[in-house]
């Protein structure tokens, strides 16, 4: 039996791109990475918020490149792929993480929105996914973790387009572990809760008289531990699935959600 050894969580000079990590929780997760001795390359729409981003990361010790690209857009990806290739080197890790939502009853939301949704949140992670793999394939191993989310298990008002992509993204995970995991490629999700980011803010404003709103206790009351994620929650677990410590682990949903997902809520 091989000698099991505690370096095989670490991510020693691997190249890991994690889409829209300018803030929020591919930010988390690139940090997370970089600890366990990832390099870092993320993208975002938006050169200011790239510069922002840059100077956030040197702040957390964290020397990543950040390159404009819109994941939707497939020429744009073909040439940020390129590029990290040449200058950085084979992406070993992608991470699926930049996404939209909108929150809006179905019989209202708007044909184009619906598309958009699904544009980002499920195509784009196509996209990118399909631009890394044949280096991948090449390279001899690769690593690619989707963002899920608890709309890939779990319908509510307001969210149709997001769970579709997000229940579509669950699927199209297992499908790249089962055309690519003969190439040692292993394609994973994490399935974040609820995480306290800027897209979940609206659902954490404060009452006026300064309590939490029915959403916010709505969701403290349906995860067992209590409280909300934080982006410091998903770090060890993205660190795993992108380390060789889970070789074997392929095609994999893993909730990252305080317990959302096994409780039925607190009983009144
Ligand atoms: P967030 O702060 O809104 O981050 C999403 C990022 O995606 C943004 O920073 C944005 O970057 C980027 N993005 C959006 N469209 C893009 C595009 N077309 N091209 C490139 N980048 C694009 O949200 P978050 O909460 O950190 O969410 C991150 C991921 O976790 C998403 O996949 C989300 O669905 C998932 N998730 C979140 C939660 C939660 O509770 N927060 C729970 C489960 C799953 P720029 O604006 O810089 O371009
Ligand atoms: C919502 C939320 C969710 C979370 C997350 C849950 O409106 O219900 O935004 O969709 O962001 O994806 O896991």
């Amino acid at each position: 039996m091989a000698e099991f050894s505690m370096n095989s969580f670490l991510l020693t000079d691997k190249v890991a791109l994690v889409t829209g990590a300018s803030d929020g929780i591919g930010f988390g997760i690139a940090c997370g990475m970089a600890k366990a001795g990832a390099k870092i390359v993320f993208n975002s729409r938006n050169q200011e918020k790239v510069d922002a981003a840059i100077a956030r990361y040197k702040e957390n010790g964290v020397d990543a490149r950040g390159f404009v690209c819109d994941v939707t857009d497939e020429e744009a990806v073909r040439e940020m792929v390129r590029t990290i290739k040449e200058e950085i080197g084979v992406i070993d890790i992608l991470v699926n993480n930049a996404a939209i939502i909108k929150r809006v009853p179905m019989t209202e939301m708007d044909e184009k929105d619906f598309r958009k949704i699904i544009d980002t949140d499920l195509v784009a992670p196509y996209i990118v996914s399909k631009a890394v793999i044949p280096d991948m394939i090449e390279k001899g191993h690769g690593k690619i973790i989707n963002i899920c989310s608890m709309m890939s298990e779990l319908g509510r008002e307001t969210v149709s387009a997001y769970a579709a992509a997000k229940g579509g993204l669950k699927m199209l995970t297992r499908n790249i572990c089962s055309e690519y995991g003969g190439a040692n490629i292993q394609c994973n999700a994490i399935g974040p809760g609820y995480i306290a980011t800027k897209q979940t803010a609206p659902l954490r404003e404060r009452q006026p008289d300064g309590s939490r709103s029915p959403f916010d206790q709505f969701i403290i009351s349906k995860t067992p531990v209590g409280r909300w994620g934080d982006v410091e929650d998903l770090m060890g677990p993205a660190v795993f699935l992108a380390s060789d410590a889970s070789d074997f682990v392929n095609g994999h949903i893993l909730y990252v959600d305080g317990g959302i997902l096994a409780y039925i809520g607190k009983q009144p």
